[in-house]
């Protein structure tokens, strides 16, 4: 027997380069679901479902190609319950000569594989993740010198790179590099949403839906009404469907939020790219090719290539060069506990309960939810960053530490001193308000900062504010907003900030 080749539930590529110069006769591949992939953190029920049925019928397709593949099912009795106890096992039953892998996505893992040589007597070639448009090396490059790094330059280093969205003479289409400015609209119901991409499950997605409710009850979220993709082609299909319905309307309405809608015109295509179902660059062709072909405008098409080869590529660099000490970072000294709203939906702030509710419905809510509510309320409520980088891990279906740890740590609670971004997405209800119509169907008042029936947003919002003086009053961009602060009459800044510790002291009741 020649080699063991390794694929992991989130590599469900067949250019995976594991799978490069494989001897399709004599290698075996090695898939395997276990409890502690499946339980590292409280997945989200129909995030199991996807990872599974995605890898179950990933595993059918190369048996299909005539790969040879040992693929373990999910049972609680299974003898080996580790990545590494499966693959010890298959070591000692076929002697390999060396097992092949390729680098996983989290740093957990990938420092116990990188010790697997020593635990398992066999070479193991752990080879580079081509998937992405950026090499790790090329992001350390990049980064090394630069004091604060800025996804702006980035981005156009990627844009050049690819080509995306270039001219013949090396310029940006519509001489723009960036068309944010004009994707700040408010939604209000028209044009109308389009319904998401829907796959009904099939035999394999039922078995697993089955598997998951027998012995996943205490993981969050609910199975009901799956409708993943959980295949390359069924993938494909869901970014047509997002190229047709919503990408004309992307860009437009990227910022906001909706009462109504979960969806709004986002693409929902975060799961398959993260698993590799979809490649990010062709993901990208596809919707300049929208453009190019007049069905989509510029600002849409460049917003969307801008998250992916701009966003994604910057947030896995980041990860990489900085991990492990990255996830211990708390450069602004939170010690508050998570509300169990997080949990639940169960609070009055609206915003904040129809993202959880999406979350707990979908496994799914579109980036302002995630950055400008509940994010925007841990930063303001100084919760731990671990307990909320735990919350994003567990609760979305496209959660894996690269991307998941600096969007919670970096953007969101701005743990790593400001790292990665340049200012804190804080904001007060006056934000919400102006990007959604949560505040018209909310028991508190957006209007008010201080009163029973105050947005907590507004008094938290200036409680950072006044706390975090020493953190923020000289950063340029922030200088604004302590002038306003500080120009508020003493009375009234003593009255929002013991509003402020008032909703601090009594949070799990908000
Ligand atoms: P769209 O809005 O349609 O965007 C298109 C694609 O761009 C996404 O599919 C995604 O691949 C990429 N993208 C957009 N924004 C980002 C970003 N900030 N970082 C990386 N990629 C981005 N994204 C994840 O894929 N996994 C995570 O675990 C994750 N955790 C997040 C946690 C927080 C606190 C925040 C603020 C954002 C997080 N994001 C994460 C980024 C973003 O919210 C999701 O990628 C997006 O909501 C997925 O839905 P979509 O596919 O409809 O995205
Ligand atoms: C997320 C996940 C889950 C839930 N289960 C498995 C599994 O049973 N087997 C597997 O190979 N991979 C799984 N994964 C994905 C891995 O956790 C993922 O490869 C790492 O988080 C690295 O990104």
């Amino acid at each position: 027997m020649a080699n063991l080749i390794l694929i992991l539930g989130d590599q469900l590529s067949h250019q995976l380069s594991a799978l490069e110069q494989a001897d399709k006769d004599n290698d075996l591949v090695v898939m395997a679901e276990v409890y502690d992939e499946a339980s590292y953190t409280n997945h989200h029920k129909k995030k199991l479902t996807f990872i599974f049925s995605a890898m179950r019928h990933f595993a059918q397709e190369l048996e299909q190609d005539g790969w040879r593949v040992h693929y373990q099912g999910y049972h609680p009795d299974n003898p080996e319950q580790s990545l590494e106890g499966v693959v010890a096992r298959l070591a000692g039953e076929h002697q390999p000569e060396k097992l092949i892998t390729t680098e996983c996505g989290e740093w957990r893992l990938h420092s116990q594989i990188s010790q697997w040589h020593e635990r398992l007597g066999i070479p193991v070639e752990i080879r580079p993740d081509t998937r992405f448009v950026c090499r790790k090396e090329e992001f350390a490059q990049w980064a090394t010198g630069r004091k604060q790094l800025r996804m702006e330059f980035f981005y156009r280093e990627m844009r050049k790179k690819t080509g995306l969205l270039m001219t013949p003479d090396g310029k940006p289409e519509g001489d723009q590099w960036n068309f944010d400015a004009s994707n700040r609209k408010k939604w209000t119901g028209k044009p109308p949403a389009p319904a998401p991409f829907r796959e009904e499950p099939d035999a394999i997605t039922r078995d697993v839906l089955q598997l998951v409710n027998d012995y996943f009850t205490d993981h969050f979220g609910t199975t009901e009404d799956f409708h993943f993709a959980v295949t390359r082609e069924q993938a494909e299909q869901a970014l047509e469907h997002f190229i047709d319905f919503a990408l004309p309307c992307f860009g437009d309405y990227q910022d906001a939020m909706s009462d109504k809608e979960d969806w709004l015109f986002h693409s929902i295509l975060s799961p398959y790219l993260n698993t590799g179902l979809l490649d990010p660059v062709t993901t990208c062709e596809a919707a300049v090719q929208a453009w190019y072909s007049g069905r989509a405008p510029l600002n849409a098409v460049e917003g969307f290539v801008r998250q992916i080869i701009g966003w994604r590529e910057f947030v896995r660099g980041i990860y990489w060069l900085h991990m492990p000490d990255y996830a211990r970072e708390n450069r602004l000294g939170n010690t508050r506990a998570l509300p169990w709203f997080y949990w639940t939906g169960d609070t009055k702030m609206r915003c904040v309960h129809k993202a959880v509710d999406a979350t707990t419905r979908n496994a799914h809510a579109h980036h302002i939810q995630r950055l400008m509510v509940t994010g925007n309320f841990a930063l303001l409520a100084g919760i731990k960053p671990e307990e909320i980088c735990d919350w994003y891990l567990a609760v979305y279906i496209d959660a894996f530490d690269w991307v998941e740890l600096p969007n919670t740590l970096g953007m969101v609670m701005h743990a790593d001193g400001g790292y990665l971004g340049s200012k804190p997405y804080a904001a007060s209800g006056k934000y919400i308000h102006r990007m959604s119509d949560h505040c018209q169907n909310c028991h508190y008042r957006v209007q008010d900062a201080t009163g029973e029936r105050a947005c907590p947003f507004n008094a938290l919002y200036w409680h950072f504010i006044d706390r975090h003086r020493d953190n923020f009053a000289n950063n340029p961009r922030m200088t604004m907003m302590y002038r306003n602060w500080d120009k508020q009459p003493d009375e009234r800044r003593q009255a929002i900030l013991s509003r402020g510790e008032w909703l601090l002291k009594n949070i799990e009741q908000l």
